[in-house]
């Protein structure tokens, strides 16, 4: 896929979802969520990722059913309408369905742990995040911890997702560590102070800082509703240390300290 090179790509989050962390249960009427989209995309997303099953820690698991009634409607709305849509999900059948709906990027947070996945991105010939999770979502903030290091751990992890995507005949891939996904604060902060270090890998990044509960905790508990600066801030060292994608919930704001950071970075 062409996304432009001079500047930071921007993926908005659409949960249609009643249990996400911080937009759950906004955007489960259809009508809503082509509304949120269509303004995320006049705000400046050249993406919207579309989600049907919260990731949150500890969050309830799915069935492809209820995920794909969720989602489906809503990925053929906006396709119609001419957006971008990327579907944020591990189930292979509920990419396979909105694939064929005419969804352009798949974002896998199990970085395709399920073969099934491989081939059908492969066979769509679509580009795929493959995202770094320690354990699931169900269980990966319990002491989460990297016995040879987190940056040096989930290069070997990608290294090796790389390969199976090659073998399965991926031509586009983009990398994502997983900022929340088995990680302490201090894991996410050496993520992100050290991003730089995935470049080596050869594969742009997509990093996905917005309203985490590690800016939450550095701004005095605040609330998601409330991390808005943490999540510029973050966002802003990510891409200074390399990201070339950001998922983010606050589109405007984000593309507005973007048009500052990229004519900063990117002449
Ligand atoms: N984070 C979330 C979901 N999907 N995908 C990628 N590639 N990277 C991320 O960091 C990422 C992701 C979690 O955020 P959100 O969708 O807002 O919440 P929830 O999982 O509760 O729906």
């Amino acid at each position: 896929m062409n996304f432009p090179q001079r500047r930071t790509v921007v993926m908005g989050v659409l949960n249609i979802t009643p249990d996400s962390f911080s937009d759950g249960g906004l955007f489960m009427d259809s009508a809503q969520a082509l509304a949120h989209a269509k303004q995320m995309v006049q705000d400046g997303a050249d993406i919207v990722d579309v989600g049907g099953e919260s990731t949150r820690p500890g969050a309830k698991l799915v069935s492809q059913e209820e995920e794909l009634r969720r989602v489906k409607p809503v990925v053929d709305l906006l396709v119609r309408e001419g957006i971008v849509v990327s579907i944020d999900t591990q189930k292979p059948g509920v990419a396979e369905e909105c694939l064929q709906k005419g969804a352009s990027l798949v974002n896998d947070v199990s970085g395709l742990k399920n073969e099934a996945m491989a081939q059908i991105v492969a066979r769509h010939n679509v580009p795929v995040v493959i995202m770094h999770m320690k354990g699931t979502p169900q269980d990966m903030q319990q002491d989460p911890a990297y016995e040879r290091g987190v940056v040096e751990e989930i290069k070997e992890f990608f290294r090796e997702r790389i390969q199976k995507a090659k073998e399965a005949g991926i031509q586009d891939i983009i990398l994502d560590p997983g900022i929340g996904f088995g990680k302490t604060l201090e894991h996410n902060l050496e993520i992100l102070r050290r991003l730089s270090e995935f470049k080596d890998l050869g594969y742009p990044l997509l990093i996905g800082t917005s309203r985490k509960s590690f800016i939450g905790k550095l701004m005095g508990n605040a609330p998601p509703e409330e991390r808005l600066e943490g999540t510029i801030a973050s966002m802003i060292v990510a891409v200074m240390n390399g990201a070339r994608f950001v998922r983010v919930h606050d589109v405007k704001e984000c593309k507005r300290a973007l048009l500052v950071a990229d004519a900063i970075i990117h002449g």
